[in-house]
């Protein structure tokens, strides 16, 4: 969880405890990503639980327990959700 806070902290540029879309954004340029607004409105939907337009720390846990948190380079393990198009050996 230590960990997931600090990348938290870091997407949450204004530290009010929650990432808004623009901070979000911000991010996914940051790592390279280019994103479209659009895409991150999608994100944040799936990130967040609710759609008040913000990620808390808690959804944002939960989404580092997901295999996108790969892209941000802070996942511990990863399981897979759906066994779709893969082989075990
Ligand atoms: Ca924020």
């Amino acid at each position: 969880m230590e960990e997931v806070k600090k990348v938290f902290n870091r997407f949450d540029t204004n530290h009010d405890g929650k990432i808004s879309s623009t901070e979000l954004i911000s991010i996914m340029k940051s790592i390279g990503s280019n994103t479209s607004e659009d895409e991150v409105k999608q994100m944040m939907t799936k990130i967040g639980t609710d759609t008040d337009g913000y990620i808390t720390l808690e959804e944002f846990a939960g989404f580092c327990k997901d295999d996108t948190a790969d892209d941000v380079g802070m996942k511990e393990n990863k399981e897979e959700e759906d066994g779709d198009e893969k082989n075990p050996d």
